[in-house]
């Protein structure tokens, strides 16, 4: 007997589903030890709100600074390792014919716990793009100037991440807002359903008629919404949640 009791017509629903979609947010990788991005901030960042960093005006204004923030959080995700919540995911793409994993996370997680078709809204940590040009720049000369400089056209790199005011990469939101509208079944995960162009997604799934999933310690503006709240972390629930299903059956894949 599992500890978080999953709804029997839940279950039901996945044994016949095909079309599945997740959007995945900071609280699915907590459980990792990477802080979740409205959390209160701890050590040299606590006096900073990263609301206030993760934007175009704040890299103007210092771009050492927030150079310097996310090379401190790619430092913390190199640490973590996906976790129970992440794996799951993993186990789940394997069965249904078309599953979609949409994230605004830019830790890379899902992909080191080796989910496939993954749509990163928001970037990645781990990549960077000239300020100037807006192209991505693979590699620069080892320097002491940070940020460092685009090798083609000397101006400032930044992370290649979505900030706020910015244009999110306009195939993936496609794709996202297509698998949205079509999947049977709606995940949102781990995010506190705040940030728009995402948090329209889960709204989309619901009015073309899917069944719509929150898992979330917390409530968000989406709980009262949804046709299944499941209280509590991702990385007991989706195990959870698995093996209600599927039974211990092993990988699918
Ligand atoms: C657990 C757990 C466990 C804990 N298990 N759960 C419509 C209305 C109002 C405003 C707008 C709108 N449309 C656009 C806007 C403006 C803006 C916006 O949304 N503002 C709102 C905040 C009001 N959006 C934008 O600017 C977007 N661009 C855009 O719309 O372009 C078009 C445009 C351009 C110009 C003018 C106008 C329009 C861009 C948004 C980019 C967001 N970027 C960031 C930073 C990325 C880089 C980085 O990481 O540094 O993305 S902001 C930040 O928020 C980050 C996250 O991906 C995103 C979402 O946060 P998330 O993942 O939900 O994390 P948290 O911390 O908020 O929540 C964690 C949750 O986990 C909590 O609920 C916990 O309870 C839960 N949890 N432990 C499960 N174990």
């Amino acid at each position: 007997m599992s500890e978080t009791p999953i709804p029997a017509e839940l279950a039901a629903r996945l044994r016949t589903a095909r079309r599945v979609a997740v959007l995945t947010g900071a609280g699915i990788s907590a459980e990792s030890g990477v802080p979740t991005f409205r959390e209160a901030q701890t050590g040299l960042w606590a006096r900073y709100n990263p609301e206030e960093l993760a934007t175009p005006e704040a890299f103007r204004r210092n771009p050492k600074l927030v150079w310097e923030w996310y090379t401190w959080r790619q430092e913390r995700v190199r640490q973590a390792e996906p976790n129970a919540g992440h794996l799951a995911l993993v186990e789940m793409e394997g069965r249904f014919a078309e599953f979609t994993l949409i994230t605004q996370n830019v830790d890379g997680l899902h992909r080191r716990a080796g989910s496939h078709n993954i749509l990163e809204l928001h970037g990645n940590l781990f990549r960077a793009k000239c300020f100037s040009e807006d192209r991505p720049v693979e590699s620069w000369p080892d320097g002491a100037e940070i940020p460092p400089r685009c090798p083609r056209c000397g101006g400032l790199l930044r992370p290649d991440v979505v900030w706020f005011g910015e244009m999110l990469p306009t195939s993936s939101l496609r794709a996202a807002e297509h698998a949205a509208v079509t999947a049977e079944i709606f995940f949102s995960i781990g995010t506190s359903a705040l940030v728009y162009p995402a948090a329209d997604l889960p709204f989309n799934a619901l009015a073309a008629g899917a069944t719509v999933v929150e898992i979330n310690p917390q409530p968000t503006p989406l709980s009262p919404h949804v046709t299944f709240s499941l209280n509590g972390a991702a990385g007991k629930i989706l195990p959870a949640l698995v093996a209600q299903v599927w039974g211990d059956a092993g990988s699918h894949s």
